[in-house]
């Protein structure tokens, strides 16, 4: 029987209607950055989506040197590292099951947990029990937690009132400072790293997506690397707004230490955007998020970070405004380390709730090639690789 033509018309209508809505649903997320911040600029090309390899240099691929135990001979020295709370134990099982399956088990090297109360014995137990690498269980000394002497409890108070009225997250929380100058500037002074020179930071609840088969320690030693990052972001700059006021402070006194082939273009950009750069003061606010960090501690151990730390530190900022570890070592990476030394890792998928570095390789499975987050479009603005590829690079 015959159709009439108005009902094949609607047919055709209906199902082009339901292709859209499909492609709306499953197509990839693409990477943001356009001024306005909707989406990638249409000059612009986000490398994740270009076939991805293993990074070129010198790269040392797992073999029978790297078992367990003292027998392991490839391995420099090198260890996991996580700051974590003993109620976060659940999420650090799965940020261990998803870095041991991709990585470690090929090369076993030590995890190290750092804690300000002593780890439970189920924690201790059952991160263990995911690796077959040695897992070290230290506290921090209270000299190294403790809010400074020097901090004004009331004018601790009334700042963070002010940035709450900012929405600063995390304002109010002592611990989150704690935490934050903890991670800045006295993580690598831990007797318990005494004989470490690289670590790779995690946290509770990330994930690792692509295998990865080379051993990333060696890669940064072989290849003269400082520092490899997975995500480059723009900070909330009412965080932060003294903090670039302070550095160029620092850097009056101390102009000796910013390195000749610097990245101060990529830290006083002004021209992406503009209302971050002003109220940050003259910083861009472009950081590498550190919840993922591959680096060599001998960089935060030279006389130009622990200077520019302690400068900071007397300061107050890391209490009376919430300065976060990631632009603090960013900063200093940008000012007094050579950019050529700081690597993009490009192959190493990864997630923080809401943010993704997700590759273009057969070696990813479990994230989208491409997506920089899952949640609110308006988070695709906070992208800011496109900056370092522009005034960096992408080695
Ligand atoms: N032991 C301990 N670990 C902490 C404390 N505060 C934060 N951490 C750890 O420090 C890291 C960063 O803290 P988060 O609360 O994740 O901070 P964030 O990543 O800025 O915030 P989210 O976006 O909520 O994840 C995590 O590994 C936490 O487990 C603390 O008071 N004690
Ligand atoms: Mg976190």
């Amino acid at each position: 029987m015959a159709i009439a033509r108005p009902v094949r018309a609607l047919a055709l209508a209906a199902m082009v209607m339901w292709c859209f809505f499909i492609w709306q649903l499953f197509k990839p997320t693409a990477s943001p950055m356009g001024p306005g911040g909707s989406g990638l600029s249409t000059k612009e090309r986000d490398p994740n989506l270009d076939p991805t390899g293993e990074p070129e240099g010198i790269l040392t691929h797992a073999s029978g040197e790297y078992a367990p135990g003292p027998a392991g001979t490839a391995r420099i020295d090198a260890t996991l590292l996580a700051l974590v709370r003993n109620e976060e134990l659940d999420g650090m099982l799965q940020a261990m099951r998803d870095l041991e399956r991709t990585w470690n088990h090929k090369f076993n090297y030590p995890w190290t947990f750092f804690n300000d109360v002593p780890f439970s014995e189920e924690f201790k137990k059952k991160t263990q029990a995911e690796t077959k690498a040695e897992c070290k269980y230290e506290i921090i000394p209270k000299e190294h937690w403790e809010v400074p002497s020097w901090i004004n409890n009331d004018l601790f108070v009334e700042s963070t009132k002010i940035l709450k009225e900012q929405k600063v997250q995390y304002a109010d929380k002592v611990s989150y400072h704690q935490m934050c100058r903890w991670n800045s500037g006295l993580f690598y002074k831990h007797p318990a790293l005494a004989n470490m020179q690289y670590y790779w930071r995690v946290e509770p609840n990330v994930h690792f997506f692509c295998d990865v088969d080379y051993d990333v320690f060696r890669y940064m030693q072989d290849n003269n690397k400082t520092y490899g990052f997975t995500i480059n972001l723009y900070d909330s700059p009412e965080s932060i707004p003294t903090l670039w006021p302070e550095t160029e402070k620092f850097l009056a006194e101390h102009p000796e230490h910013v390195h000749e082939n610097n990245a101060m273009n990529w830290l006083t950009d002004k021209s992406r955007r503009p209302s971050h750069n002003e109220k940050a003061n003259g910083y861009s606010t472009c950081h590498f998020w550190s919840n993922f960090e591959i680096a060599d501690m001998s960089f935060w151990r030279s006389k130009p970070y622990e200077d520019y730390f302690n400068h900071l530190d007397r300061a107050g900022g890391f209490y009376y405004e919430r300065w976060g570890d990631a632009p603090v070592h960013s900063i200093a990476l940008g000012l007094f380390e050579d950019k050529n030394r700081i690597h993009w890792f490009r192959d190493i998928g990864y997630q923080h709730i809401p943010f993704f570095n997700c590759p273009n390789s057969p070696k990813c499975k479990g994230c989208v090639t491409g997506r920089f987050t899952d949640g609110e479009s308006w988070l695709n603005r906070e992208d800011c690789r496109p900056n370092w590829f522009k005034f960096v690079g992408m080695g």
